[in-house]
């Protein structure tokens, strides 16, 4: 299966993975949650799909479209998927562009903090952690000080945050790698009793930010495991973090060359597939 990414408007651009191996309802090679669509949408976002396997031309015709971006969760290859080799592209590009002054934002959840490590570093530093279905509190850092992305009371108190990745950031190959320590700040971490994890970062002088939870299954997936929580704190702290992604596109001015491409790169053009109650994600887009 494939990962995609998304597109706001403020266009956020969200990018496709290849289909989930042995995901029933897959069409064509890959898709996109829906979840982090509605994510997106809820606080005022229009979403252009990423689609994997098109040229880098295509790609940096979208980039230049589009106001934010957003690395989803998932599980393919940081190093060799599709998915990968687009988030290196829309990373370059984010770079490049805040660079030279353009602002860009980049979220990454889950999967997506995961690949922006990677990307960061050049390196694949995670390790294997106990959190595979697990709901936590954050533990905020000192260098969380008067950040906007997340507010304390309740997230640091109640179980607010659905976990279900199996690889982390350890905060001891954060803290032992240059790269990582100059480019990311780290807000929040959490453990699973045996390793300390970076769960929410921020870099230093980009505007990406990255979590290692999961801020859209609060109020949009279903699937009756443990670690899912659907409690008000949840939601609100769901939304927040959305609202403040947004926020953040809305400072970008890219867009379309015409309200016809604009039209056709829409995900309006989608319509999401029901996966049953017991999916993983409740309801998917496919993409060819
Ligand atoms: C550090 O990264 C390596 C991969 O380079 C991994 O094998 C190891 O488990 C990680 N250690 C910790 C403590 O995270
Ligand atoms: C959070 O979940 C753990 C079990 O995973 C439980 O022990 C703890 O009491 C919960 N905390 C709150 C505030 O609900
Ligand atoms: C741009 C790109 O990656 N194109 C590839 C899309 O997928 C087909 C078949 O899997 C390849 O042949 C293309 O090279």
């Amino acid at each position: 299966a494939g990962v995609a990414g998304l597109v706001f408007f403020p266009r956020s651009g969200v990018l496709a993975q290849e289909n989930i191996v042995g995901d029933p309802h897959a069409q064509g090679s890959s898709y996109i949650a829906a979840s982090y669509v509605k994510h997106l949408e809820s606080a005022g976002a229009r979403v252009v799909p990423i689609r994997i396997n098109r040229t880098d031309e295509e790609y940096e015709k979208i980039f230049n479209s589009i106001n934010g971006l957003l690395l989803p969760g998932g599980g393919v290859d940081l190093q060799i998927s599709q998915f990968s080799r687009l988030s290196k592209i829309f990373y370059d590009l984010a770079i490049k562009t805040n660079d030279a002054s353009d602002y860009f934002p980049v979220w990454g959840t889950c999967q997506g903090l995961q690949q922006m490590t990677v990307l960061s570093s050049n390196k694949n530093l995670l390790t294997l952690t106990e959190t595979k279905a697990v709901a936590l509190p954050l533990t905020f850092t000192p260098d969380s000080m008067g950040i906007c992305l997340l507010y304390k009371s309740k997230m640091s108190e109640d179980n607010i945050t659905s976990n279900f990745h199996s690889w982390s950031l350890s905060l001891q190959n954060y803290s032992r790698n240059a790269k990582l320590k100059h480019f990311y700040k780290v807000l929040t971490t959490n453990t699973d009793g045996r390793r300390e994890f970076i769960s929410t970062m921020e870099a230093n002088h980009y505007p990406f930010y990255a979590v290692q939870w999961h801020p859209e299954k609060s109020p949009f997936e279903w699937v009756d495991k443990p670690g899912m929580v659907h409690s008000a704190a949840s939601v609100r702290a769901s939304f927040y973090t959305a609202l403040f992604f947004v926020s953040e596109a809305m400072k970008n001015h890219h867009k379309f060359s015409s309200a016809s491409e604009e039209e056709r790169a829409l995900i309006y053009n989608y319509y999401p597939v029901f996966t049953g109650l017991d999916g993983i994600f409740l309801q998917n887009y496919y993409f060819d």
